[in-house]
């Protein structure tokens, strides 16, 4: 059976280079554990969570697989310093930080030994962070689910590639083994997926959200916030709608985000899929089904090595 290897797996001690988001409300323990096991990297997501529930989370984690996992941390979190230290003290390998710059944290991350993996949406950052030391970057497109930024995965990969000398992640739109080998060619050394771990038979969030976006349509998602200053993808629903019609109206950034308060947990613990905040990217119109995630994960590897492969038929010599 033909798999994946790359420079990724090394640095970052897995089987194979997928990893998955750490997406608030959705990428608990039992999901990054199941994830890790399969022989990528599973990662814990904390959002606006505190510091205790993160430490829990990470033993429960640590009770469920001997492999290597990560936390991400949401650098808007208020307790985004404190979260990091239980990273540092519980002695987790891997940190991937989002919505922000870690830039101040690098320096005692990086003397305590811990993997930073930091998500950006554009070219600068990245060139920032790379010179400031961070083991590998993800390169992610507006095609994510959640917090996004402008530019697509295809544009912004490659980009990312040539301007930084450390491996890069594609995230954005990767569902399958034809997104991880697109991704390869970009010159990623890998991959990160979020929605299609959304209905991994380990993932805990309620039901009615897998069963959401199992049902979506390739034009079942939109931007909301773009006037706040922070841009989030979604489902389309009863939230989004009154959401884009306040901004259409012009309404004052601090009242749309009060809008959006305690939406994201409502969607994904609650199940209320009306007026919840259902983060999710373009993809969710390719998720079909419920599938273990050690099943995502070989189904995604093997594909890609079968297409890479096979690759070579298209290239004829031409005196
Ligand atoms: O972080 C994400 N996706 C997220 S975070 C999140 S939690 C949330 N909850 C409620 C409202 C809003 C968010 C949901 N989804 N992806 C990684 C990502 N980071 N995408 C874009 C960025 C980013 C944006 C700006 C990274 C850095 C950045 O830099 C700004 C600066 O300070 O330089």
């Amino acid at each position: 059976m033909a798999i994946i290897r790359t420079k990724l797996c090394d640095l970052l001690e897995i089987e194979y280079p997928i990893i998955q988001g750490g997406m608030a409300w959705v990428s608990t323990a039992e999901l990054a554990a199941a994830v890790s096991e399969a022989g990528g990297l599973g990662i814990i997501g904390t959002g606006h969570a505190t510091p205790d529930w993160v430490r829990e989370q990470v033993r429960l984690a640590r009770s469920l697989t001997g492999k290597p996992f990560g936390v991400n941390v949401m650098l808007r979190s208020p307790y985004a310093e404190e979260i990091l230290r239980v990273v540092v003290e519980e002695r987790v390998p891997v940190v991937t930080t989002g919505a922000g710059n870690p830039g101040k944290y690098l320096g005692e991350l990086k003397a305590t030994g811990v993997k930073v993996i930091p998500v950006v949406a554009s070219v600068a950052l990245a060139r920032r962070l790379a010179r400031s030391g961070v083991d590998a970057l993800v390169a992610e497109g507006m095609e994510s689910g959640g917090h996004v930024g402008e530019i697509g995965t295809f544009p912004l990969v490659p980009q990312v590639v040539d301007a930084v000398d450390i491996p890069v992640i594609a995230a954005g739109g990767i569902f399958d083994g034809r997104g991880l080998a697109a991704a390869l060619m970009l010159g990623a050394q890998g991959v990160q997926m979020g929605t299609r771990f959304m209905c991994a038979a380990e993932c805990t969030i309620h039901p009615r959200v897998k069963e959401m976006i199992i049902k979506a349509g390739d034009r079942d998602t939109v931007v909301t916030g773009r006037s706040t200053g922070h841009p989030v993808r979604v489902l389309r629903n009863k939230l989004s709608q009154q959401f884009e019609e306040l901004e259409r109206r012009g309404a004052p950034p601090e009242e749309l985000e009060k809008l959006g308060v305690g939406r994201l947990r409502a969607a994904m613990v609650d199940g209320d899929v009306e007026y919840g905040s259902v983060m999710a990217g373009q993809v969710a119109a390719m998720v079909k089904k419920v599938q273990p995630a050690r099943e995502i994960v070989l189904e995604v590897v093997q594909e890609a090595a079968r297409l890479l492969a096979s690759a070579s038929r298209w290239v004829v010599s031409r005196e």
